[in-house]
Formats: structure tokens, sequence, C-alpha cells
């Protein structure tokens, strides 16, 4: 029952979206890291089109092959926000907001782990390498090798893995073990969640080998803006001293209201003069109650600040619930005297990296947390603990002074470890 593909990515989402004029590449460095390896590999990638209940024949796509899996509204509703963001994002990000573990979810995550499971088996070739990527699928590579100890396989997660502590928690902790245990090489993006890890299971049975790969950014794909924009959207913002920015999906992890708050204090204190905020937050799993909750609580925040400190005309805060194109993401980056990156928990950030990629001059300031798996790397940022406002409020005024060896210091470090040569790395160790 061997496919003829040599090398399959499994991943819960396929690198395309449907549009009204066709299929389009999602902007993701995960695809440009790939794509090069597909295509000489005569590579396969198996994930959902995004569109619940639409059954997709296998196509190719400049040059890839894409294998869609079907999930209904049902699967969408207990696989993804049930299992997958409701019960282990949260129990992954340390508890944020409290998972719910409902036996129902686990059912269909299990149900539909074994749907990907089969189209991965059917598309990979005798002998093949099999990458999965993330934890909506962590039950792939057991069931994966149960059906074909032929496959190595490899499996990478995206986001932090908790400690044994709160990863205990979860009632089905054996099963998803049991599924990670199928791997050749499961990679992680720090030695903490590697760590993490290896004493939950090292003690216990065989333990898969495991390493840590930081992913990182196609430098390609974010290019700083032009001079010209950069001073256009300034102008825009009324030409503040100091142009502050936050770029995240609207997620709870993130961070977003701590920032804004310590934002406010500092114009409170009048340690800020003449600044603007951007924050752009594109929407994000909307129909979790915790998401809808951190939405109101941050738009809440800004029509606050903007009431106190704003005036007609010149608000501090810019708020932008929409995704931006990526195409104008450079221009955000390269205008931005301080990046505000503050995560209670993050497996990296791409959002920091990109930043910095944007200010190859030494320009800029990156305030990051230190819970952010990009604060390995990027050590030399102004770190902060995002659950103590006084902190965050430091590091804010110490980027305010700038450093700019430090920033050329992390952007000859970002323009090296790019996503290319993180998925050469994993592929080499696999
Ligand atoms: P995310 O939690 O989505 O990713 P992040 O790493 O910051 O977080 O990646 C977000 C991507 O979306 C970036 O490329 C960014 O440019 C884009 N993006 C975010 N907000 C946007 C906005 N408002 N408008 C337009 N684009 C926006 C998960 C993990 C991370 C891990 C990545 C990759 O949670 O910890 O770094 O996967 O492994």
């Amino acid at each position: 029952m061997a496919g003829g593909n040599d090398f399959v990515v499994v991943a819960n989402r396929l690198p395309v979206d449907r549009t009204a004029s066709g299929w389009q590449a999602s902007p993701g460095g995960l695809v440009a890291a790939l794509a090069p390896v597909l295509r000489a590999h005569a590579g396969c990638w198996v994930g959902w089109p995004g569109e619940p209940d639409v059954d997709v024949e296998p196509f190719a796509f400049e040059g890839i092959s894409l294998h869609p899996v079907t999930l209904s509204a049902d699967d969408v509703e207990n696989f993804y926000e049930g299992f997958s963001n409701s019960s282990l994002w949260p129990l992954y990000h340390d508890l944020i907001v409290a998972p719910r573990y409902a036996p129902e979810w686990w059912d269909a995550y299990e149900s539909v782990n074994r749907t990907f499971a089969a189209a991965a088996a059917e598309v990979a070739a005798e002998g093949a390498t099999v990458w999965v990527q993330d934890y909506q699928l962590q039950l792939v590579p057991g069931l994966l090798k149960q059906a074909r100890p032929d496959l190595t396989v490899g499996f990478f997660l995206h986001i932090p893995f908790p400690s044994p502590d709160i990863f205990r928690q979860l009632p089905w902790r054996e099963e998803i073990i049991e599924g990670l245990r199928g791997c050749d090489l499961i990679g992680f993006q720090r030695e903490e969640d590697e760590q993490n890890f290896r004493a939950l299971v090292g003690g216990n049975g065989q333990c898969p080998r495991t390493g840590a790969f930081p992913i990182s950014i196609d430098p390609e794909a974010i290019r700083p803006g032009a001079r010209e924009d950069v001073d256009k959207l300034r102008e825009r913002l009324g030409n503040p001293r100091t142009l502050m920015l936050g770029v995240d999906r609207m997620d709870y992890t993130k961070g977003i209201l701590q920032r804004l708050l310590a934002v406010e204090s500092l114009l409170e204190q009048g340690a800020l003069d003449s600044v603007a905020v951007v924050q752009l937050a594109t929407p994000s799993r909307e129909r979790i109650e915790h998401y809808r909750l951190t939405r109101r609580e941050v738009e809440e925040a800004v029509g606050r600040i903007n009431g106190r400190f704003g005036t007609v005309g010149n608000p501090v805060v810019h708020y932008v619930h929409r995704p931006v194109p990526k195409s104008e993401l450079g221009t955000y980056y390269a205008a931005a005297d301080v990046m505000l990156v503050t995560p209670f928990k993050d497996g990296m950030n791409l959002v920091a990296k990109e930043y910095v990629s944007c200010h190859p001059d030494g320009s800029g300031a990156l305030v990051l947390s230190e819970f952010a798996g990009a604060a390995v790397e990027l050590n030399r940022a102004q770190l902060c603990n995002p659950f103590d406002l006084e902190s965050i409020q430091q590091a804010i005024l110490a980027a305010v002074a700038g450093d700019r060896e430090a920033m050329l210091a992390m952007h000859a470090r970002v323009m090296e470890f790019d996503v290319a040569r993180w998925a050469r790395t994993f592929l080499e160790a696999l």
C-alpha cells in the first residue's frame, strides 16, 4: 500500500488557502523552508485545506504535490477548537488559562489523527521520510510506525513542552506519549522543552531521540519597508519621537494587554513623551471564549488609553484587528523604534525575529519576554518578565534609549540561522 513519495510533510493545514481566484500560498515560513526539499525529493504535503466538509482531490501547487485531508465541521469543533486549542494549547503554555478536558474532544483528536496517519501511509513510498508537525498531530507518529515500520518518522513541536508536573494533568497523557514514541527524532524549540519531555519519558521505557532546533524566518519573505513608505507611515502617525509596535495573533499567550498596561502606566508617570503605539492583532480562534475575552480586554484598554492620553485626530494607540499583508509588515517593522514582544509563554515567536531582520543597520530596539523561545538566541534584547508590569516598563524605557551593538549582533544571528538552516539541520539529524 506504499505510495510514491520519498518525503512527506504532515501538518494540520496545507500550505495553501482557497481564494476567489483559486489556491494561493499561505504566508508561512514553514512552506518556504520545506518547498525546496519537497521539490527535490518527490515530496508531498498532507494537510487540511481549511474548509470544513469539503473533499478536495490531490493536486499539485508550484511543483509540490498536496494531499488534502477532509475534516467535518464537528472535527473542527472537537479536534481543532476543542482538544487542540482548548485542552493542549493552554496546557502546553503553562496554564495561562485553565484547560478543559472533554472526552468527546479526545475522541475526535484520536480519530482525526488516525485520518492523517492513514493519508500519510497512503502517499509515502517504501522507506520514505515523514515529518509530522505540531501539537495537533502527536498521535500520528505512533500510528504511522505501527502501520508502516519501514518509514523514518520525525516530529517537530512548534509550541513549548510543559514541565512534567503540568503535563501530568492530561487525562490522556499515556496515549500522547505513546504517540510520540513512534518518532525516530523529536524536535523542540528550546532545550528546556526537550528536557521537560525527557524528564517525563526518560525513565519510563524507551525514549526516542530528541533535540532542540529553534525555528526561524525566511529573511527573503520579510523585507524592510522602503524609506519613503516608512516616512509616510510615521507622518500618518503624527511623526512621534518614539514609535512602538506590537504584531500578534490575538491570543491570550501573547501578553498584548500587559504591554498596553505598561505603556499606560508610563504615560501616567509622564515618563514617555511623544509616543505612538501601533498594535496589529490578527483575529484568531474567535469561537473560543478565552479568545473573545482577551480581545474585549485589549479593546477596552486601547479605548481607555486613547480616552485618557490621546487627542482628537491624534490617538496614542493605533489598533488594527485584521490581518495585515506580509508585504506591509516590513514597513511597520522598519518604522518602529521599539518592538514590543511580551508573551507569557511562546514556543519561539517569529515576530521578534522578523523585526530584527528588518533592522540591518542596528536601528530600533526589541523588548522581549524572557518566556519566549526567541529569548535564548535574542538574549541581547531588553528582556522582561511579562507577569511584572514594572519589568515591562523598565525594558521599554531602556529600549527607548536604543542599543545599536545589540541590534547588530541579533541581526547577524537571525540572518545566519534562518528557516532553511533550521529545516536542513533537523532533516540531517533525522
Ligand atoms: P504563532 O503563535 O502564530 O506561531 P509567531 O511565531 O509569532 O506566533 O508567528 C506568527 C506569524 O504570523 C509571523 O510570521 C507574523 O508575521 C504573522 N503575524 C502575526 N500577527 C500578524 C498580524 N497582525 N498581521 C499579519 N501577520 C501577522 C506558533 C508558535 C510560535 C512559533 C511558531 C513557529 O506559537 O511560538 O514561533 O508557531 O514555530
